[in-house]
């Protein structure tokens, strides 16, 4: 640039000074590349905001950075404050081959002068409700007399006074997302002709809205993580909603979300491929209606092709303006082995076909549960799926402790990488791995005749249920059950037939009980049935003790016939 510019006649290049933030450098570093161009070419690298992270997080991206550019002295900052000897560093290197990755074209940015009196709310509304498409937007701007600075970025909003600098002209800098919708670029446009609409809130009615799949096996932790990424979106401005997606109706999922207070549109009958037209209503009815803009898609957990089928037929059929972040695909580490195939049978034949497909359509996989795991077994899985998904960034969260889950946010607030291929899938295949497992979802009013805690109660009913499957030899995909009590619920749910039952909730001590139970297991429908009967019967056969099935389904997943597949190679 230098050369370019004729600037090297006068002055030389001493030194190359790269700014980082965690949460930007975490999300994107797997699609950005110039920001691991910018960390190799650096003689200094300056971590700064560290008072926004804990010093365990910022020795983990000091040791990244280490391993990117070993060369590169590294600085902590706070506001940007560094002692000035930094730029008396010598010690120059090259910029060989870097430079023409500046022009990318995943992003674009625009100024938007904007020199008479702004209307900040409006504006900050306007902002926040493209939070979707905006990765960065910065400037000063007038307002009732005096001077403001406006400061958007994934770390959120802020608005202070502040005087305008003699060389800044009022107005917005904005960097948009290269996937930002057609309505962002509009309203971008807008607000440069100076169309006073366009500085009108989206508050009530979002208008773009990001959709963030968080696939994975049945048990995974997808309803659990969503609940936590839900409760992050809000913490940044965004209003996030969620579609539950499950062969029948009567959905422990569906109601854990609405009683964290989020918008839920429940897509039952069929998966999201098979039944696109209810996805894309679900979608529509939460931007619509309840004016939601990051809205978190929970597949069945059987799941799988759904770039094909759910991904590509959004842009085209959808209707709406809507950014697809990247796909999640959750791994519970105590599933290693049945990636890995240790053990033989349908069963887990099945098992092993549907998580090798579902990793395989990952941009990024999220080892979840990481507070049950040891770090042995996380790198392990880590190991693991590095072969099985070369192509996904690696994430070790835990929804329970919160660990992980803000890098995992802000990535879900990137672009999506262009090159996850369509998945190769044999149909019958599929169909006959999905068959493999019974449903069953059930409901009950369970009386008994001694007032038992909820808690107390669900894990009985979880253990006998683990039990009866247990005899029967079949192997648990997930179980989860809810009872609902006059003063609160308890849930209880386990993956495997093995492992101690996993409490949530409490209620005091009651005579009447709701009972939701939703059991996927290797099992015939019949076998199924019977299950819960001999179940619930074991738990509730002492004197006066009665359980009344209110609903019952139970069925193998018929064949998967997708509304749409693309099998075009290009997005
Ligand atoms: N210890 C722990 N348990 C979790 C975590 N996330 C989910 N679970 C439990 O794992 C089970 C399955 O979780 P769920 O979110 O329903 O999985 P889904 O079927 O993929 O939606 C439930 O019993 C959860 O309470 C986690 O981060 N840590
Ligand atoms: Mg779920």
């Amino acid at each position: 640039m230098l050369e370019e510019t004729g600037l090297d006649k006068g002055y030389s290049l001493d030194g190359i000074i790269t700014v980082v933030e965690r949460r930007s450098f975490t999300a994107l570093r797997h699609t950005l590349p110039n920001i691991l161009a910018q960390i190799d070419t650096a003689d200094v690298i300056v971590v700064n905001k560290t008072d926004l992270s804990t010093p365990e997080q910022v020795a983990v991206l000091e040791s990244e950075l280490r391993a990117l550019n070993p060369r590169a002295e590294i600085r902590r900052a706070v506001h940007g404050r560094v002692d000035l000897d930094l730029f008396g560093h010598t010690g120059r290197r090259g910029l060989h081959g870097v430079m023409d990755m500046c022009r990318d074209p995943h992003y674009s940015s625009d100024f938007i002068p904007i020199p008479g009196d702004a209307d900040l709310a409006e504006l900050r509304a306007g902002v926040l409700g493209h939070a979707n498409a905006i990765l960065r937007a910065k400037g000063f701007l007038r307002s009732a007399g005096k001077t403001w600075y406006l400061d958007y970025s994934t770390t959120g909003i802020s608005l202070t006074e502040s005087p305008l600098p003699t060389t800044a002209t009022p107005g917005l800098a904005v960097i948009l997302r290269g996937d930002a919708s057609a309505h962002a670029r509009a309203w971008v446009g807008a607000l440069k002709r100076g169309d006073a609409a366009a500085h009108k809130p989206v508050s009530t009615a979002a208008t773009s809205a990001r959709v963030a799949f968080i696939g994975g096996f049945l048990g995974a932790g997808k309803t659990t993580a969503i609940r936590a990424l839900a409760a992050l979106a809000r913490t940044r401005g965004l209003r996030p909603g969620a579609i539950t997606n499950d062969q029948a109706a009567e959905l422990v999922d569906t109601d854990v979300l609405r009683r964290a207070g989020l918008p839920v549109r429940e897509v039952a009958g069929a998966c999201f491929c098979c039944n696109f037209h209810g996805f894309a209503e679900a979608v529509r009815g939460l931007i619509r209606d309840d004016g939601v803009n990051l809205v978190l898609a929970e597949p069945v957990g059987s799941c799988t092709d759904l770039i094909a089928t759910v991904l590509r037929p959004m842009g085209t059929e959808l209707g709406l303006p809507v950014e697809v972040a990247p796909v999640s695909v959750l791994l519970d580490p105590a599933r290693l082995d049945d990636v890995r195939n240790a053990a033989a049978g349908p069963a887990s034949w099945a098992m092993r076909f549907l998580l090798e497909h579902q990793l395989r359509e990952a941009d990024l996989a999220v080892l979840s549960k990481n507070d049950l795991h040891s770090g042995q077994v996380q790198q392990a899985a880590a190991d693991e799926l590095r072969d099985r998904a070369p192509q996904a960034a690696i994430l070790s969260v835990s929804a329970r402790t919160g660990a992980g889950m803000e890098s995992w946010f802000d990535f879900l607030l990137s672009g999506r990488p262009m090159a996850t291929p369509l998945l190769e899938l044999d149909y019958d295949q599929y169909a006959q791995a999905e068959a493999e497992m019974g449903w069953l979802n059930a409901r009950a009013v369970v009386r008994v005749a001694t007032p038992q805690p909820g808690a107390a109660l669900a894990v009985a009913l979880a253990k006998a249920l683990q039990a009866e499957l247990a005899r029967q030899g079949a192997v648990i995909g997930n179980l989860k059950l809810e009872l609902i009590a006059a003063d609160g619920t308890v849930r209880a749910g386990a993956t495997s037939t093995t492992a101690e039952p996993d409490v949530e909730g409490q209620v005091a001590a009651a005579g009447r009980f709701e009972l939701v139970l939703n059991l996927r297991a290797t099992a015939g429908p019949e076998a199924l049935s019977q299950t819960v009967a001999a179940a619930l019967d074991q738990r509730l056969r002492t004197g006066g003790d009665t359980a009344v099935l209110t609903f019952l389904k139970t069925f193998r997943p018929a064949p998967p016939k997708p509304t749409f597949r693309s099998r075009e190679a290009k997005p």
